[in-house]
């Protein structure tokens, strides 16, 4: 084989071909590392293709596009995505062993992309991966971060941050566009000039296009993640390096740079941090810029716009991009500035992902004056103008001396969504009840959902592989086909297979996790796992606090006939969150006591795994019994893990939550374990004076298992060390852990019951998957596309 000969033909042709000519490695002395990079690269030949050929089908039927604007795109590892989606699974695998390599060791090789903090991020991840899939043309614009999410262990059951690196190695699936670049402004002032204002910003920095390409199933369509770095327009000061300050001379550079140096780990707070802004700012108008530029190339009418154009934006984080537009409208293309807005707000859409409070976004307006000077004065006119098309309403985006993007994301949208039945409603009648009233028809619901080529197919390949051979393969991309598996539910044959796949989904674990972490799990117990971020709403010490119960009533009662458990907690704690970093550690105290318990250790084990990420949930759902979704009902807007679990059948124990609501109904009440106030009596229990003490007093194993924390079981050496967690639990419990504890000790009994009954909880499980179709994210962007964006698919005409 020479350079010349292109590996068009043989794939493991092509993997040996960019090992000897892209890196430069003899196959003899080539690492797991070259050969992953090789594999990769042949990999991204073939999607390079289907890439070019689809976006020149846009160009050609001059398609809408859509942008998706989003801080955060947790992506996770993207070799094996990319070779499912064009089926080369086989093919690599084979090629991996005949050079006497472990596959899966290839792929878990790759570093994961941790550019999200949870929910969101993954959920933006899933949707470039359907849009991908159903051929609509789409740009994720984000954030190249160098830094993603913090990598997390513990020291002495505390959590400690150390900074991430997937950039360390060479990132195969990036190319970087030198020609796509932009200089942006910050700060300065604004000057009339010629009787017009305009913005004279006083710093300049530079943003730099990686993109990274997304194929869709079996890869008819290829779509782009466009991701912004920060740098400078001067990165290197000669004279001052001349001068000997060496420092100085690189300085420019470093402040850019910093703009995109690490994501914030906050996911549902609102810290308004100058960088944070900085930060939104930068790549906001950096894709308004690439999305002028793009329509501008081929359209000479700006008032096309709305026509070829739909931009969402992903919660209030990119909301600047509405007043960056109507800027580069009216200041800079001359259009009167009413024209600016209509055209704007015939573009722009918004996602509303949370109504806690201190989750929405404000800005001082000081600092925004500050920064962005001039989007200041355009968001006031805006509000002016939506004051005087609406007489009656009040003045909503400013006040209180703060810049609300809420509000503003709301006047300057033709669509706002929600991300399931129950958040949506709760948005017209709570945070966004007056916008509501003036506008009845801007709000839509859109039910979140996960992409099933990751969530089923690619992360349980046993179960992946039972429901072809049960329907045939056409599930994986129309999700709804597993209403098929529902007959064979009945069928003790098939139901048996069903089980054995979650059995060996299990014993791989427990390998794992005695390989890995030294632990032994009894592969025989309930699997019972709460993975997500750690927040109190989400209600981790429910669970601990039931663990804790329970435990205490397995040593008073033994001789029961107890179902053994083992609790599985993943999560990580935003640093600054000192409440959920107790809980944290809260939980590793009693997991440490709990377990060393031989009395119980048989029936109960408790584990937390450290670094939670894409990687571990694809390791942890398959092998789940149980999906533990507990939010305080009206507080989580809709989860994703709860689909997921669903989908690999895992029934839930919830609250009526988010879209645990939509899953209870469309698995069925009968194969879900109900528990825990509604949002409207949560609400109304808060009134009620002393309802944390009340319901602790009231129960009896509740008021044991806070006593133990409270008297230091778990924590001997600082007794008084969760004084906090205590005092808020029996005393202001705004979550209303107490109120719920009761119901959720019932329903946890009734599981354990259920579980006995293995017959009963494989036919339960084997439900939740067949009737969990409706959660693909193809279903979710169908909607957008038809509700929200009006685009039109362009498969078949690529
Ligand atoms: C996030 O992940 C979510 C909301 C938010 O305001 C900020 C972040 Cl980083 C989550 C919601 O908590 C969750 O319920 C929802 O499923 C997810 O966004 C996607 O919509």
């Amino acid at each position: 084989m020479a350079r010349d000969d292109t590996p068009k033909t043989g794939f493991r042709d092509a993997i040996l071909w960019h090992l000897t000519y892209t890196l430069g490695k003899d196959p003899d002395h080539a690492q797991i590392l070259d050969w992953r990079l090789a594999l990769s690269h042949a990999v991204r030949d073939r999607i390079v293709d289907r890439w070019v050929e689809a976006t020149r089908a846009t160009y050609r039927a001059d398609a809408k596009r859509v942008y998706y604007l989003s801080m955060e795109f947790l992506i996770g590892r993207l070799l094996e995505d990319n070779i499912v989606n064009l089926q080369l699974a086989d093919q690599a695998q084979a090629a991996m062993e005949s050079f006497g390599l472990d596959y899966r060791g290839i792929l878990l090789d790759e570093p994961d992309a941790a550019l999200g903090n949870g929910g969101l991020g993954r959920l933006a991840a899933c949707f470039m991966e359907s849009l991908a899939t159903l051929g609509c043309p789409a740009y994720g614009y984000g954030i190249r971060y160098e830094h993603g999410l913090f990598r997390q262990s513990f020291a002495d059951g505390r959590q400690i941050e150390a900074p991430e690196h997937w950039l360390q190695q060479p990132y195969v699936w990036q190319f970087e566009r030198a020609e796509a670049s932009f200089t942006l402004g910050f700060g300065g002032r604004v000057v009339t000039r010629d009787g017009k204002l305009v913005w004279e910003p006083e710093n300049l920095v530079q943003s730099e296009a990686y993109d990274i390409p997304v194929i869709g199933w079996r890869g008819d369509w290829a779509n782009t993640l466009r991701l912004w770095a920060g740098r400078a327009v001067d990165p290197f000061d000669l004279e001052r390096f001349n001068a000997g300050d060496f420092t100085a001379a690189a300085e420019a550079e470093a402040l850019a740079r910093t703009i995109s140096r690490v994501l914030y780990p906050e996911d549902s707070t609102e810290k308004g941090k100058r960088l944070r802004l900085t930060q939104e700012y930068f790549f906001s108008a950096a894709s308004i810029r690439d999305i002028l530029r793009r329509f501008e190339a081929d359209h000479a009418d700006l008032r096309q716009l709305p026509q070829k154009v739909a931009i969402q934006l992903n919660d209030t984080h990119p909301a600047i991009a509405g007043p960056e537009l109507v800027r580069l409208l009216h200041d800079e293309r001359g259009l009167p500035f009413d024209e600016a807005l209509a055209i704007t707000q015939g573009c722009v859409n918004y996602t509303n992902h949370t109504l806690l409070p201190e989750a929405l976004e404000s800005w001082g307006e000081g600092l925004f004056a500050d920064l962005l000077p001039r989007h200041l004065q355009i968001i006031d006119r805006i509000d002016d103008a939506h004051g005087r098309a609406h007489p009656d309403r009040r003045n909503t985006v400013r006040g209180d001396g703060r810049v609300r993007m809420g509000e503003l994301s709301f006047i300057m949208s033709n669509r706002v969504n929600g991300v399931s039945a129950l958040h949506t409603g709760l948005m017209k009648t709570t945070v966004f009840a007056d916008q509501h009233r003036l506008h009845p028809d801007r709000i839509v619901n859109e039910t979140n959902g996960v992409t099933p080529r990751r969530w089923l197919h690619s992360c349980n390949p046993r179960l992946s592989g039972l429901i072809t051979e049960t329907i045939g393969d056409g599930w994986i991309g129309d999700l709804e086909q597993l209403q098929g598996l529902e007959p064979h539910v009945a069928d003790p044959g098939w139901l048996a297979r069903f089980a054995a796949v979650k059995a060996a989904n299990k014993a791989d674990l427990c390998n794992w996790a005695l390989r890995e972490h030294h632990v032994t799990l009894n592969p025989d117990a309930l699997f019972d796992v709460q993975i997500k971020r750690i927040h109190e709403y989400k209600r981790q010490h429910l669970n601990i606090l039931e663990t804790i119960a329970l435990w205490q009533e397995m040593r008073e009662i033994p001789s029961s006939d107890w179902t053994a458990r083992v609790k599985i907690f993943a999560g990580k704690a935003a640093p600054g969150y000192f409440f959920a970093k107790d809980i944290i550690r809260l939980i590793n105290d009693v997991a440490a006591v709990i377990n060393a318990d031989a009395t119980t250790n048989e029936k109960l084990r408790v584990i937390y795994l450290p670094n939670y990420n894409v990687t571990l949930a694809e390791r942890l759902i398959p092998a789940a019994d149980l999906s533990e979704q507990i939010s305080t009902a009206g507080k989580e807007a809709s989860g994703t893990g709860n689909m997921k679990f669903a989908l690999n059948g895992a029934p839930t124990i919830g609250t009526l939550d988010g879209a645990n609501v939509e899953i209870r109904e469309l698995v069925g009440a009968e194969n879900f374990f109900l528990f825990g106030l509604t949002a409207e009596e949560a609400e109304a229990r808060r009134t009620l004076p002393d309802h944390a003490a009340r319901a602790v007093s009231a129960d009896p194993r509740l008021t044991r298992a806070v006593e133990a924390i409270r008297s230091g079981a778990f924590s001997p050496d600082e007794p008084d060390r969760y004084a906090g967690i205590v005092e808020n639990l029996t005393g202001a419990d705004y979550f209303l852990v107490a109120s719920d504890f009761g119901d959720y000790w019932r329903a946890q009994r009734e599981v354990d019951f259920t579980y006995a009954d293995r017959d009963t909880w494989a036919r339960m499980a084997a439900l939740n998957v067949a009737r969990s179709g409706w959660f693909s994210s193809d279903r979710t962007i169908r909607g957008y596309m038809r509700d929200i964006w009006n685009a039109k698919s362009l498969l078949g005409q690529g």
